[in-house]
């Protein structure tokens, strides 16, 4: 079973500054379908707060920091990402939320299928009745 969890990146050190890579199904368990970027938040925002009944994620913050508060319908984590040369991995059906961004930073995702909202879970419940949990 896949679970969530730091990856450390392979950094290519150069006096001309340092190169991370990050390949699908090497670096990170799953193949790259989609990949989006958060930035320009404003100061005291949220995004997330919400479940994928099927993707699977992996987040790094490229620039700047941000925390991510994950939960998986019984217990709560907190990751504060702050560097480019990890990223946080998360399964499907992990509850997610965002908040804390530091100004100008910026969040890289990598995504395992294309957009589909009908692999949301936006209401907590729903998500976590779909655990068997209520
Ligand atoms: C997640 C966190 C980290 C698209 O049209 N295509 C896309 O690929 C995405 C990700 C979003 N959208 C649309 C859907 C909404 O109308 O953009 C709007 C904002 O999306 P959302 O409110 O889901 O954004 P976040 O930042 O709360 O969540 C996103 C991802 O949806 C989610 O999977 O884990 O970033």
């Amino acid at each position: 079973m896949k679970t969530v969890g730091i990856i450390h990146l392979p950094v290519i050190s150069d006096p001309r500054g340092n190169l991370t890579v990050i390949e699908g199904d090497n670096h990170i368990p799953f193949s790259i379908a989609r990949v989006y970027y958060l930035y320009d938040v404003p100061g005291g925002s949220e995004r997330g707060a919400h479940a994928h009944k099927r993707l699977e994620q992996f987040i790094v913050a490229v620039s700047g920091s941000f925390d991510v508060l994950v939960d998986d319908g019984t217990k709560q984590t907190n990751h504060h990402l702050n560097r480019s040369n990890y990223g946080l991995y998360l399964p499907s059906m992990t509850w997610r939320s965002m908040d804390n961004f530091s100004s100008g930073s910026v969040c890289l995702v990598l995504a395992s299928a294309r957009y589909d909202e009908e692999d949301y879970y936006r209401n907590y419940d729903d998500f976590k009745r779909a655990c068997g949990l209520i």
